[in-house]
């Protein structure tokens, strides 16, 4: 519809090595049994199904250093994902990311990130999400990766995860924005100054000024300077009434409306260059609900109208 049609691949990453509670290693199928690629090819996309990258097993593997669970096997994925990612774009289409928790940002986002840089050109991040994912192994209250992506991406913490592709940071800070925040915690704080991210909307700025002109200033930090961004949509963002099936949900998210409304807005802009879903956990949503959410969600960030 308001967007032109675009080549779409969907890669799945069933990844849940980077949180504690388990289960959103099968968000992508549940994303894809909820209909993304029909609903997507309605709209007058082409959708293809790139499948899934290759993920370790929690239950085969030994979490090995417990400031940073999992950091080798989540490397090796995020490495993965980041070379897909990057070929995707080579080839001419719109990455569509299904995760897995949210580490996999720090692959996807050095995929996209790599491809701009060889054309001499920066990309923007908008990071949607309850939570900033600013920790490092250092000031990680709980260990688990899925609380670091943004960080490493701004580069912040281990070397394994900050120089996929061999450099960093991968987005300038003045092109990182966070939108949605309620739950950040005290050492991310310090995290967030550090990286020097300006741009960081909370829910209460979403409540005092309403999502049309938060969304309008954040998609212009992102896409100043840059060939566009990269959106990357933590389900949790979300209020859980309206998002059960994810694995942090806090209360006092976005609803349904302000949420559709963003991605109708990240649409009407067309300057996405790639998206990603993450934190999707079927075994704790109410009849793939929240699968369901988020197929109506990437369905709005491409284009769909209600008239
Ligand atoms: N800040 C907490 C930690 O680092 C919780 C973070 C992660 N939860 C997510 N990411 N779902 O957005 O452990
Ligand atoms: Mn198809
Ligand atoms: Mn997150
Ligand atoms: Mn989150």
């Amino acid at each position: 519809q308001s967007l032109p049609p675009r080549k779409i691949r969907l890669i799945g990453v069933p990844l849940d090595l980077g949180a504690s509670r388990r289960g959103v290693d099968m968000g992508p199928s549940a994303v894809r049994v909820a209909g993304l690629e029909k609903r997507l090819e309605a709209l007058g996309h082409e959708v293809t199904d790139g499948g899934n990258i290759l993920v370790a097993l929690a239950e085969t593997k030994q979490a090995g250093e417990l400031t940073a669970k999992y950091l080798n096997e989540i490397t090796e994925t995020c490495t993965r994902a980041a070379e897909m990612v990057e070929e995707v774009l080579e080839e001419g289409m719109t990455p569509v990311i299904l995760g897995g928790d949210h580490s996999v940002a720090a692959g996807s986002v050095s995929g996209v990130a790599e491809f701009y840089r060889r054309r001499q050109q920066k990309v923007g991040l908008i990071w949607i999400d309850a939570h900033s994912d600013m920790n490092t192994p250092e000031t990680s209250p709980s260990g688990n990766v899925h609380g670091m992506p943004l960080a490493a991406l701004l580069g912040l913490g281990p070397e394994a995860l900050t120089h996929i592709f061999g450099f960093s940071p991968k987005v300038k800070p003045e092109n990182a924005v966070l939108v949605g925040v309620r739950d950040i915690d005290a050492t991310e704080k310090a995290n967030i100054k550090r990286a020097g991210v300006s741009e960081v909307y909370t829910m209460r700025d979403i409540d005092e000024r309403g999502m049309r002109a938060v969304m309008e200033e954040a998609l212009r930090a992102a896409g100043c300077g840059t060939a566009g961004y990269h959106v990357s949509l933590d389900m949790d963002w979300i209020d859980p009434e309206d998002a059960p099936g994810v694995g942090t949900p806090v209360r006092g998210g976005a609803t349904y409306r302000e949420a559709h409304l963003a991605m109708e807005i990240i649409a009407d802009h067309g300057r996405m260059v790639s998206l990603e879903v993450v934190e999707v956990n079927p075994v704790i949503d109410e009849h793939n609900r929240t699968a369901d959410l988020a197929v109506e969600l990437i369905s709005s960030a491409f284009g769909k109208k209600i008239l």
